[in-house]
């Protein structure tokens, strides 16, 4: 009796434990296909360009979807070409995201891009 509970037991664990990684799986897919989309773009200045590590110093303004304040530190870039966009001193609007648990910016533009661009007139 007792043997056939513990079955029992198990078997519901394992098909709990299946459905729980199958809905992880989904919910996971979801955010990947939508995540750089709906990122907010933040204010930020540009301190430091370091081609060599592929890191970009940011004095930026609160990232909402982190639930970060504002501050200056140091990104990772996850396309390298950002870091012949931008130079030291550049104004800037990005949007970041924690890859793999590193924060890192996955656009950048020029801040004066937001106001008009007078080439597009
Ligand atoms: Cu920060």
């Amino acid at each position: 009796m007792l043997l056939k509970l513990s079955a029992a037991l198990i078997l519901l664990l394992a098909l709990n434990g299946t459905a729980v990684a199958d809905s992880a799986h989904h919910a996971g897919a979801a955010k990947l296909a939508g995540t750089e989309a709906n990122l907010p773009l933040i204010d930020g200045e540009v301190k430091k360009v370091d081609k060599d590590t592929g890191k970009l110093t940011i004095k930026h303004g609160p990232i909402t979807n982190l639930g970060m304040p504002a501050m200056t530190m140091v990104f990772r870039v996850n396309d390298p070409a950002m870091l012949d966009k931008v130079k030291s001193g550049d104004k800037i609007r990005f949007a970041a995201d924690k890859v793999s648990g590193v924060l890192t910016v996955m656009r950048v533009e020029p801040a004066s891009a937001a106001g008009g661009n007078p080439q597009a007139e």
